[in-house]
């Protein structure tokens, strides 16, 4: 029999990313959309055109314990991917309460609903390096101590948490990764490295004159998005549940991605970068950095794209679209 997977998130970066990757193994692979997504096919499965017939797409909503109940109850998955999350660090800081609602209470409903009605599901939570914040050591690795600067970073610590105490008194197979940032051509139009890689490509056809940004001298680990989904999987298909730190170990600031970026296609990102002060956070994560050392000797997990394949990937990927697209 087919194994199944449930993916909450599906419609994101990662939960695209994933579905193929599970669909290439064989797995039945279902997909938790909220229903204004599922009603709205033509926008909100652009990452998913390709493969939605093979998919099992289920209406539903993770701020519903009801709803999170039935999902898991009518499919029973091996395995769980809650990918699921309000992912954008700047909107949390503007809406603090749905995100901490989404983002603790998904976790924690699913949780429930496995212990309660499918203990045999494995569960994987999307934790973030953004949990690290304030780092207090460098680099990070699983035993660093948390520091989180945003709702977003608390909201997956209290995620991380919830998933160690249910696998701990209750013995369920429940683990987080402590994922740093990964990008792609699915990268969301409003994290920093697609806003850049679009309007690199809209400068180059003439569609915009500038580009406005906040801290360019935060850095971050940045990998690729297909990379790291291969990482989740590998977590629930080992013996035992534990948590991984996922990152390349090389971190560049914002205004280095920019560089590259712009230098691709032969411009000087300093003739149209311009820093905006409105665009800095309330309080910023300055600098992140991974240790993934345990994932390399565990999972025999290791990263094929580094900063320089990622940064091609995007800009040419962006470029395709602007000129297709027109915009
Ligand atoms: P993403 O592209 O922003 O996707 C987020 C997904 O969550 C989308 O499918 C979205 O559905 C869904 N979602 C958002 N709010 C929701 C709500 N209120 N109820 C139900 N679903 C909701 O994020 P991603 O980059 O793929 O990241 C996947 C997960 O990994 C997230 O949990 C994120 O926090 C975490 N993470 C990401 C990174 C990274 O660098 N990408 C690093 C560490 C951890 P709609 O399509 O309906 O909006
Ligand atoms: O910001 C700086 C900004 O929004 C990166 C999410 O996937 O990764 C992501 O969170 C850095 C920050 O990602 C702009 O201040 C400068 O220092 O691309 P970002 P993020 O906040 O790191 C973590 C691991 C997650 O878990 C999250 O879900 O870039 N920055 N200027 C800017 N950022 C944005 N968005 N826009 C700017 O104009």
């Amino acid at each position: 029999m087919k194994k199944k997977a449930l993916i909450t998130g599906i419609t994101g970066q990662d939960g695209s990313y994933l579905a193929e990757f599970l669909l290439k193994k064989g797995y039945s692979v279902h997909g938790m959309v909220r229903r204004v997504a599922a009603e709205d096919e033509s926008h909100r499965f652009w990452r998913l055109r390709h493969i939605k017939k093979s998919l099992n797409i289920h209406a539903g909503s993770l701020e519903s314990y009801a709803s999170v109940i039935n999902i898991v109850t009518k499919i029973k998955p091996n395995e769980i991917y809650h990918l699921g999350a309000q992912s954008y660090i700047d909107y949390a800081f503007k809406d603090e309460f749905s995100t901490i609602n989404t983002n603790i209470n998904g976790t924690h409903f699913l949780l429930s609903a496995i212990k309660e009605f499918s203990p045999k599901t494995k569960f994987y939570f999307a934790g973030s390096s953004e949990m690290f914040g304030k780092v207090r050591e460098v680099p990070q690795n699983e035993k660093t101590p948390f520091y989180p600067r945003s709702v977003y970073g608390i909201s997956k610590v209290a995620g991380f948490d919830l998933t160690r105490n249910y696998r701990e008194a209750y013995k369920l197979f429940c683990c987080s990764g402590i994922l740093f940032n990964h990008e792609s051509p699915r990268r969301g139009f409003e994290f920093v490295t697609r806003k850049i890689t679009h309007a690199v490509a809209r400068i180059k056809f003439g569609l915009q004159k500038d580009l406005q940004l906040g801290n360019i001298d935060a850095k971050r680990d940045w990998g690729h998005a297909k990379d790291y989904v291969e990482a989740m999987w590998l977590m629930l298909n080992r013996k035992k549940p534990e948590d991984y730190v996922i990152s390349t170990g090389k971190h560049y600031t914002v205004r280095d991605f920019a560089k590259l970026a712009f230098k691709l296609v032969d411009l000087d990102y300093k003739k149209f970068v311009k820093v905006e002060k409105k665009l800095y956070r309330p309080s910023e994560v300055e600098s992140l950095l991974g240790n993934c050392s345990k994932a390399k000797r565990e999972l025999k997990w290791k990263p094929k794209y580094d900063f320089k394949k990622l940064v091609e990937d995007m800009v040419k990927a962006d470029l395709e679209f602007v000129e297709k697209e027109g915009y």
